[in-house]
């Protein structure tokens, strides 16, 4: 804090003040972690012990006290998949192989899209990586596993906070043979603001090199220089662009003419000469039925037969196996599903499903039944962030449509949205100065210390703010990731004994003792067994 006192100081900053012996004296400033790991666990067990749960949790469910059933993996290497022929063919040797398989392709969902539908994105690394090996043996002829991008980078630091490049190197080591999707928001990167086009060619370039193969590249309103950019810079980092073009409206209707086949053909076109290695329509909203799907993909097929097209959708609706069939039987090569588990409602359609719908026609799936009804069992719940609003501040759906009502074009011209907002014509990151990395990286190694690496200089790139809150929150209480689900979220009962393994061969054994009585200073202690070594924190209590 001192640190950061000194560093947002308006004097310290604009040099009114002689900071020679600082610039001289930089060491001064690394800070050594006052504590060591396992005590700093042991200070977020009592913490949440004390004053419950550190991340929101937005329904009062508690996770179960009974630990899932992790299916076991034969010995030895997962069979080959897509990412073999990604390696050895390239971008377009990969293209073509999946134009040429015979049968329907799946994108699985569960590691991002389905979780981020249905659990508000709090799955973490610890319960993906239990699951990761299964899926590599099992699933190992998926198209692809879309694992990170969309909020998962977000949410990882904000609310479980885990490093989310870790997530995508371990995940990597455990799932060898699939490639890995990731959602990218065109020029926003991962975030949800406008950056320096430097920031994502780098934040593609570290992406691919931490193992990320396939880049699905969007942007909300199709906006196309804002999708260009998000598409060179996945390419030049090496990897498979997938150029999304998000649907809306209904192409099966002749009275819905602003977002008509034409339309959509249109875009397809410029997409296919910025040289997309794969074509996706994103139907973020459900809206596909098997008619519409029908005929866009069929016209695009037609225009376009040597382009895989992948088809995504969520099942808000019920009518996701039909659309994705009905997609399957115009030709598109890809389909986006969820294990069934995950699947539904807001989040992808069932897997099952559409392995048992294929099963035995020309777009089998060669998927086994049984091993996908095998697949994870999480704790579930939906939050829709509106409804969640609405529900915090008491709002009926009259007030909310008067609340919104100045922000929905096109009944207010756009001076009601941006009010006093300045306007940008044009791509903003075009006029954006380049990010300097290697001032942000000296800049967090004085805050931070020296374990700084390249891929922390990204995450503080593209969530400055939240990256700060993440190392600090770290610091304090030490690696979290290593936390099994259950006592992350509601720390040990009295008398549980648990162990957590910190690194590779490196397990700490705890046993959680008892919570004192509150002080004069409103702390208690909590006292634990570490390694057979009686141990305590001091903890402030909050409620
Ligand atoms: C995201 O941007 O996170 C999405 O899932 C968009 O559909
Ligand atoms: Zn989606």
């Amino acid at each position: 804090p001192f640190l950061q006192n000194v560093l947002s100081n308006h004097q310290f900053l604009h040099s009114t003040v002689d900071t020679q012996f600082i610039d001289e004296n930089q060491n001064l400033f690394v800070m050594k972690p006052v504590q060591n790991r396992a005590q700093k666990l042991l200070h977020y067990l009592g913490h949440v012990m004390v004053n419950g749960p550190t991340t929101p949790i937005p329904v009062k469910a508690k996770p179960s006290s009974i630990d899932p059933v992790i299916p076991t993996v034969p010995m030895g290497d997962p069979s080959l998949g897509f990412r073999d022929v990604l390696l050895r063919e390239g971008p377009e040797g990969f293209a073509k192989a999946v134009r040429a398989h015979p049968g329907l392709l799946l994108m699985d969902t569960t590691f991002r899209d389905a979780h981020q539908s249905l659990l508000a994105t709090r799955v973490r690394t610890h319960d993906l990586k239990k699951i990761a090996p299964y899926v590599s043996h099992n699933f190992n002829n998926l198209f692809s596993l879309e694992n990170w991008g969309g909020a998962t980078f977000d949410v990882a630091m904000r609310f479980l906070y885990e490093c989310p490049w870790k997530r995508l190197q371990e995940l990597r080591t455990l799932v060898p043979n699939v490639p890995f999707q990731m959602l990218l928001r065109g020029a926003n990167a991962v975030g949800y603001t406008n950056y320096p086009d430097n920031a994502v060619f780098k934040f593609c370039e570290v992406a691919k090199e931490n193992g990320m193969d396939i880049f699905r590249v969007f942007d909300s309103l199709n906006y196309l220089p804002n999708m260009i950019l998000g598409m060179e810079a996945a390419g030049r980092a090496g990897g498979v662009v997938e150029a999304a073009i998000s649907y809306t409206g209904d192409v099966s209707d002749p009275m819905r003419q602003k977002y008509s086949l034409a339309y959509y053909v249109k875009l397809t076109e410029e997409l296919m000469k910025a040289g997309t290695h794969v074509l996706c329509i994103k139907d973020m909203a459900g809206l596909l039925k098997p008619e519409s799907s029908r005929i866009l993909i069929s016209a695009l097929r037609d225009r376009y037969p040597d382009v895989p097209i992948h088809v995504h959708t969520h099942d808000t609706a019920g009518a996701g196996v039909a659309a994705m069939l009905a997609c399957a039987e115009a030709g598109a090569d890809v389909v986006d599903v969820a294990v069934d588990s995950m699947a539904g409602m807001t989040s992808q359609p069932s897997m099952g499903a559409m392995v048992a719908c294929t099963k035995g026609t020309k777009l089998d799936t060669d998927h086994v039944f049984t091993l996908v009804a095998k697949c994870l069992c999480f704790y579930s719940k939906i939050v829709g962030d509106l409804a969640q609003f609405m529900v915090q501040n008491n709002l009926t759906r009259e007030e909310c449509l008067r609340w919104l009502s100045p922000l929905s074009p096109p009944h207010s011209p756009p001076s009601q949205v941006l009010k006093s907002l300045p306007r940008i014509e044009g791509r903003p990151g075009a006029t954006l100065p380049p990010l300097d990395f290697d001032a942000l990286e000296a800049g967090l190694r004085l805050l931070h210390g020296d374990d700084i690496t390249e891929e922390d200089v990204m995450s503080a790139a593209m969530y400055p703010k939240v990256f700060q809150e993440y190392k600090e929150f770290t610091g304090s209480f030490g690696p979290v990731d290593c936390l099994s689900t259950r006592l992350f979220l509601d720390g040990p009962k009295i008398a549980e004994e648990f162990q957590v393994e910190i690194e590779r061969g490196k397990t700490l054994h705890i046993k959680a003792l008892a919570v004192g009585d509150l002080n004069k200073t409103g702390q208690r202690g909590v006292f634990f067994e570490l390694n057979g070594q009686l141990r305590s924190v001091l903890v402030k209590d909050n409620v």
